[in-house]
């Protein structure tokens, strides 16, 4: 992770290096926090956060499934988000806001510790490596189940969730796989470590429904529209291993992922990126970076540049 001037935490931009907590804090002891992942890119008018409004909305639906209640607003949140960008001066970075309950009272009850919101910003390139994005990777399904909906929420994009993701893509990368992709306790597929995937067979995009054990990921609910604009038929249904191995194209895509090809899942190879799978990926990518109006609505301005525009 690249080093930047500020970090916004509990209200004010501090620099980098105080940006810290205490070892009592509750969720590091026990994974008690919420975050998000948000990239703001280059355009033509300057730079934008993709789906910021969406973002901010679901980490406030994955406070409330971890019954923590945020000392900011929605608008505050954003407004910091803005205040960072301007501080760190990135056109182009990643955002991680991530809110966890702190130091207090230490044992599993989280009731009573103050919560702490911080937002870090850093220049963060493709996920899986340029070349992922282009020639496509190798992911394994894991021997880790993902997460079941009665666990804990896989709705809150939750920290400790996380420790599933790590173990999966660990194992992945041991077994000398790029990603690992994780099936729900009934089977199904149901995400990457950090991804949400599409299959493409006969034409047609199938992926997880949203009852799958998954994230509901913005860029996939991006990409569903993309696609359906573009004239594809998108399906959401329970999908198995096997799909994955018959699939014509396999890509999995998220905030930090972007779009990537997949070319290969465990022993069976799917082949290079598809007609479809680069469709999509284009589309994708000159809708971030402002190169088209078509889906112009999801790129959010510095409220000054808005006035300007
Ligand atoms: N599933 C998982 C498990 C996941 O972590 C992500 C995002 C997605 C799907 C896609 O969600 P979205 O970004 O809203 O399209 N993973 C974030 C964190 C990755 C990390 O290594 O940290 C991300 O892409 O920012």
């Amino acid at each position: 992770m690249e080093e930047t001037s500020k970090i916004w935490m509990n209200g004010e931009l501090v620099d980098w290096a105080d940006a810290t907590v205490h070892v009592g804090t509750h969720g590091l002891h026990y994974g008690s926090g919420v975050f998000e992942g948000i990239r703001a890119y280059e355009t033509p008018r300057g730079s934008a956060v993709f789906r910021l409004t969406e973002h901010i909305d679901r980490l406030e639906n994955s406070a409330r499934l971890l019954y923590m209640e945020l000392p900011y607003s929605r608008d505050e949140l954003k407004t910091a988000c803005w205040d960072l960008l301007g501080a760190n001066g990135l056109p182009e970075c990643y955002l991680r806001p991530i809110a966890f309950f702190g130091a207090g009272q230490l044992g599993v009850s989280s009731r009573g510790n103050p919560v702490e919101v911080a937002i870090m910003s850093w220049p963060w390139g493709a996920y899986l490596g340029e070349e992922a994005l282009r020639t496509g990777i190798r992911a394994k399904i894991s021997s880790w189940q993902r997460i079941g909906p009665n666990v804990i929420p896989h709705v809150a994009k939750a920290t400790g969730v996380y420790l599933n993701s790590m173990l999966a893509v660990l194992e992945a990368n041991r077994s000398g796989y790029e990603e690992a992709i994780l099936l729900t306790q009934d089977g199904y597929i149901a995400d990457g470590s950090g991804e949400n995937i599409f299959v493409v067979k006969n034409g047609v995009l199938y992926t997880p429904d949203l009852s799958a054990s998954i994230l509901p990921g913005i860029t996939r609910d991006t990409l569903i529209q993309i696609a359906q604009d573009l004239g594809h038929r998108v399906v959401e249904k329970p999908l198995i291993r096997t799909d994955l191995y018959l699939a014509d194209e396999v890509f999995m895509c998220g905030t930090a992922a972007e779009v990537t090809p997949i070319r290969e899942v465990d022993d069976q190879v799917i082949g290079p990126p598809g007609p479809v799978t680069l469709e999509i990926q284009q589309a994708y990518l000159d809708t971030v970076h402002g190169r088209t109006e078509r889906w112009g609505q999801w790129l959010e301005y510095a409220p000054a540049a808005k006035t300007q525009a």
